[in-house]
């Protein structure tokens, strides 16, 4: 197989250390490395679809966005709300695919295919129960829909009503059962419209609610900035390390509870594994009761669980994928733990 000279290995390579003690690398000395990518190899440009930008200047922020991961972390999309005449909740939502590109480390431009112009597209949020109506329009230059997680009428899953360029269709159907969901593209060939970035996190809450809690989102994911067929960066929400960038502050004692999607195309699983601490998982979040403690969680792809814990000491603790090449590629962060308030 042809590869890149700029394949994930030379990725791997220029990111190594970033990860673990004083090694952990700012943004800027991250673009850095990957500039000396761009020097290794020339025909690496926007033509490919990738475009590596040789100054901070010209780098655009993901702080700079209307959706940023910072911000994503504890966005839900509740839609509006509508009283139906029976008493039931309507719950309204838009989403728009359109492509964009999106920036996923310093200074690396990716060419994606997005729900509402970010990677995932965003976290619709709902009650069992509640009926859905979910206006999809496509402003993208290639057929999409919208295949929902969970229990629905055929010909609202998806697969079969293709909305082309210019198009529209709207999904109707009642959020059944409660859960962790998913949606993302159907048209084929799925892998091509899934690692492009079509996809988010669909939470269905029982009406008994969980306990209160810091409330997360985290879609796991990877991108194939070369078009290799394999991933060169991992992200939590987007960003590669953006919250070992800008460690996410929690409390001594604080339950937080994190609704946890695996998304990533090419790598059979992916997982997540927290420092220093032990958490309540589960699968699927269709049960409210049952539960196993571990420590760390595989995700197969488009699997999902709901975590929780909380710390009993303060200080600084990593949450990574257990795959370390995947952690050096991007997908780290840590928790930064906040003395309680007396
Ligand atoms: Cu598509």
């Amino acid at each position: 197989m042809n590869k890149s000279p700029l394949s994930r290995r030379n990725f791997l390579n220029i990111g190594m250390g970033i990860i673990g003690g004083s090694a952990l690398l700012s943004g800027k000395s991250l673009a850095q490395k990957h500039k000396k990518g761009v020097i290794l190899n020339p025909g690496m440009g926007h033509q490919n679809g990738t475009t590596m930008h040789n100054s901070a200047k010209q780098s655009v922020s993901y702080k700079d966005g209307e959706m940023n991961p910072m911000k994503y972390l504890t966005t839900f999309d509740y839609g509006k709300v509508r009283r139906l005449p029976n008493g039931g909740i309507q719950r309204e939502y838009t989403i728009i695919a359109q492509d964009k590109e999106i920036e996923v480390a310093p200074g690396v431009i990716y060419p994606a295919w997005t729900y509402n112009g970010y990677v995932p597209g965003p976290t619709l949020r709902c009650t069992e129960g509640d009926r859905l109506k979910i206006n999809f329009i496509n402003a993208a230059h290639m057929a999409h829909t919208i295949h929902f997680h969970g229990i629905h009428p055929a010909n609202m899953d998806g697969v079969f009503e293709i909305v082309p360029t210019g198009g529209s269709f709207t999904y109707e159907f009642t959020a059944d059962p409660f859960g962790l969901f998913l949606y993302h593209c159907h048209v084929m060939p799925v892998k091509k419209h899934v690692e492009k970035g079509l996809y988010g996190a669909f939470i269905v809450d029982s009406r008994t609610p969980r306990p209160p809690a810091k409330e997360l989102i985290m879609v796991i994911n990877g991108f194939d900035t070369d078009f290799d067929g394999e991933n060169e960066f991992y992200t939590v929400n987007g960003f590669a390390n953006c919250y070992a960038e800008n460690p996410i502050n929690i409390k001594v004692g604080e339950l937080v509870r994190i609704y946890l999607v695996n998304m990533t195309e090419f790598d059979f699983v992916n997982s997540f594994h927290l420092h220093g601490n032990m958490f309540r998982l589960y699968r699927t979040g269709t049960n409210l009761s049952e539960y196993e403690i571990t420590d760390t969680v595989m995700l197969c792809q488009g699997e999902r669980c709901v975590i929780e814990f909380s710390y009993k000491y303060p200080g600084m603790y990593m949450f990574h994928a257990h795959q370390n090449e995947f952690a050096e590629l991007g997908w780290m962060g840590f928790f930064n733990v906040l003395p309680a308030v007396s």
